[in-house]
């Protein structure tokens, strides 16, 4: 579940810093193999989910954002940030679900939004594939 909290409706452009948003993975963790991931906005703004690893040693919530907001997707094994499609696009629309299939063996994993802030926002989950 990708959100938003708070009842303060913006106008549009990017999010500010310490904006509340939230992204949330039930369950938390699920068998090795096919998964498929349902990522539905409930928010007011467009996100996105992306599934990257996360090292023995790493803890989720601590990629470093860069000057654009967002943190280095380059280990990224798919995403879902297509409005009612699967895989990759301009991300998935507020009211929307967006959805991507992947093969994962076991270990750890984050979930992020790297729209614009977001990750630093809040939005990352870990996930355990066992
Ligand atoms: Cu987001």
């Amino acid at each position: 579940m990708l959100a938003d909290m708070g009842m303060t409706r913006m106008v549009g452009g990017d999010a500010p810093m310490g904006a509340r948003m939230m992204l949330d993975a039930a369950p938390a963790s699920t068998s090795a193999g096919t998964v498929t991931f349902v990522a539905s906005n409930m928010g007011w703004r467009t996100h996105e989910l992306v599934v990257m690893p996360l090292s023995d040693q790493a803890a989720a919530g601590r990629r470093v954002a860069g000057a654009d907001g967002r943190v280095a997707e380059d280990d990224s094994l798919g995403e879902a940030s297509s409005s009612c499609a699967a895989g990759s696009g301009e991300g998935i629309d507020a009211g929307a679900v967006g959805w991507v299939t992947l093969r994962l063996a076991p270990g750890r994993y984050e979930l992020v939004c790297n729209l614009k802030n977001h990750y630093v926002n809040g939005m990352y989950e870990e996930l355990t594939i066992r």
